[in-house]
């Protein structure tokens, strides 16, 4: 009797979700040659901030929970320009783990980007659920203008509880990935290495010189190195590094990559937690990078 037992309680539980499983298996799609700088995971910390940015701490709306990005409208707000590609090129994990929610995918893979692409580890554990349908999209609007300044920047993230030290943290995220013409407007990466996660950002945006530049096919203003005009600066990160409050913590980071490390993984993972609903009793995960 016992052993039957077993057996029928076997066959009817799913198998739970053995999460580093999905992290190697996201590990795995990173590279690929013909994309941007050879690396999908760029795009991939985007997609998780941007299911994330949208919360609100004073109504409680927003946030990853839900993964209401994959509905209209708020596939459709401007911010969100060029993610379909991310969440596509996350659809064979979602078919090979059908069992893990989009919210809890997409965290995960940008958990997972940061890692493999040389980031510091960022604990993360399960607890996203899916919204059936649009009526949970958060309202256009929610995310950071990169063409204003300082106070717009503080606006935003406060919004989502954040402070200031917290929020330049989260800005060294941009030593990740590029800008691209057609879906914001701005072009290029913010410094030479945008496929490895360093603290390189802060160094570029305290120590060159940055001229504005009108960018040809989208005419949007934003600036660039005087000795590399490749790389380039949003016109809100100009504003930050001329603040007194944002400049002291961009001077911190540049100065000692350890504390940025230490900080952005405590920041990211209170990012891609805002607003989810957990029980309390759900496992955090440390994942083992494929790479080391
Ligand atoms: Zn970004 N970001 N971001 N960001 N971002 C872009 C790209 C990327 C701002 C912003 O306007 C833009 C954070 C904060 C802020 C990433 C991560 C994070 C782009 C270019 C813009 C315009 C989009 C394009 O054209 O493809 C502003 C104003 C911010 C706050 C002040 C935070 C916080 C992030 C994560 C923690 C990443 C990884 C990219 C690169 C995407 C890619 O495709 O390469």
């Amino acid at each position: 009797v016992k052993v039957g037992a077993k057996t029928t309680e076997k066959s009817l539980d799913k198998k739970p979700i053995d999460y580093q499983e999905v992290y190697n298996a996201i590990a795995d799609i990173l590279e690929d040659n013909d994309y941007d700088d050879g690396s999908i995971g760029p795009v991939l910390v985007r997609l998780a901030w941007h299911a994330s940015g949208t919360y609100d701490d004073v109504t409680k709306t927003g946030g990853s929970n839900g993964a209401t990005m994959r509905f209209d409208p708020e596939a459709l707000h401007g911010a969100n320009n060029g993610l379909a590609i991310a969440r596509e090129r996350l659809m064979p994990i979602k078919q090979k783990f059908p069992e893990i929610s989009y919210g809890d995918l997409w965290t995960l893979a940008g958990v997972c980007a940061v890692q493999e692409l040389g980031g510091p580890t960022i604990p993360w554990r399960p607890g996203r659920q899916d919204a059936l349908d649009g009526k949970s999209c958060t309202p256009d609007g929610r995310l950071p203008d990169a063409t204003q300044g300082e106070r717009h920047v503080r606006d935003v993230f406060y919004r989502m509880g954040f402070n200031d030290q917290e929020i330049v943290a989260l800005a060294g995220a941009h030593s990740l990935g590029r800008c691209h013409p057609d879906r914001s407007g701005f072009e290029g990466p913010w410094q030479e290495a945008p496929t490895l996660f360093t603290n390189e950002y802060y160094k570029a945006l305290r120590d060159r010189k940055w001229i504005k530049k009108t960018v040809k096919d989208s005419g949007a203003s934003q600036f660039v190195d005087k000795n590399n005009p490749e790389v380039m600066m949003l016109p809100a990160e100009i504003a930050m590094k001329n603040d007194k409050e944002f400049s002291k913590h961009i001077n911190t980071y540049a100065n000692s990559e350890e504390k940025f490390f230490e900080d952005f993984s405590k920041v990211f993972n209170k990012l891609l937690e805002l607003g989810v609903p957990f029980q309390g009793n759900e496992r955090v995960y440390h994942f083992k990078p494929t790479t080391a």
